[in-house]
């Protein structure tokens, strides 16, 4: 029997301004614990703060306690990936879809997670569409098309519970599919 095996991790992946910190505290239980620096080369936007080593809480979903990460977005936090990924049952890739590297960032981050962990399962959340009428899911299951054609993509708002709740309903699913 593993010592973890009653230990459920996820995992928040995706860039800075997708969404990470607003997700986990949208669904935390108490507030997160999350380390924030100012951005030092000026705000992006109205963004003024960016998670330096990772967000972590926990919530009880369905009966179950679900221990949470975001992982650093920024390239010079890369070396923190596989160690945020260890042991994890899952990922939310969240990607802001007001960005115009949606695409890229789309194959870029899930390349990244599967170059960690092969196996793991993730699920796909776009951010911010209401500001991108333009988005196209389709075109984005094309650029993911080579690297994992199964992730589901949604587009979500990262400030609501409930839609965060979905895409790790949706983790935990793929996970006991897998399990049997
Ligand atoms: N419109 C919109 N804004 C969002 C959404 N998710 C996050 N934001 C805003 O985007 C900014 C960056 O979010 P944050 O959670 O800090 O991103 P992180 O860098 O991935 O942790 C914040 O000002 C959020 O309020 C979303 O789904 N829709
Ligand atoms: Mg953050």
């Amino acid at each position: 029997m593993s010592a973890h095996e009653n230990y459920n991790k996820l995992v928040f992946a995706g860039p800075v301004g997708a969404g990470k910190s607003t997700a986990i505290a949208a669904i935390s239980e108490t507030p997160p614990v999350s380390t924030e620096e100012t951005l030092s080369s000026g705000a992006m936007g109205d963004k003024t703060t960016t998670t330096v080593a990772l967000d972590y809480s926990f919530l009880n979903l369905e009966g179950s306690i679900i221990h949470i990460y975001g992982m650093p977005g920024q390239a010079r936090l890369g070396f923190m990936r596989n160690i945020v990924l260890e042991g994890a049952l899952g990922v939310v890739l969240l990607l802001n879809g007001e960005s115009e590297e949606v695409y890229n960032d789309a194959s870029y981050w899930l390349r990244s997670i599967r170059e960690i962990s092969p196996q793991l399962n993730v699920v796909i959340g776009i951010t911010k569409t209401e500001n991108n009428p333009d988005l196209s899911l389709n075109e984005l299951r094309g650029s993911i098309s080579q690297i994992d054609p199964k992730a589901p993509i949604l587009s979500v708002d990262a400030r609501e519970e409930d839609d965060m709740k979905q895409l790790l309903k949706i983790l935990l699913a793929l996970h006991m599919a897998q399990a049997v």
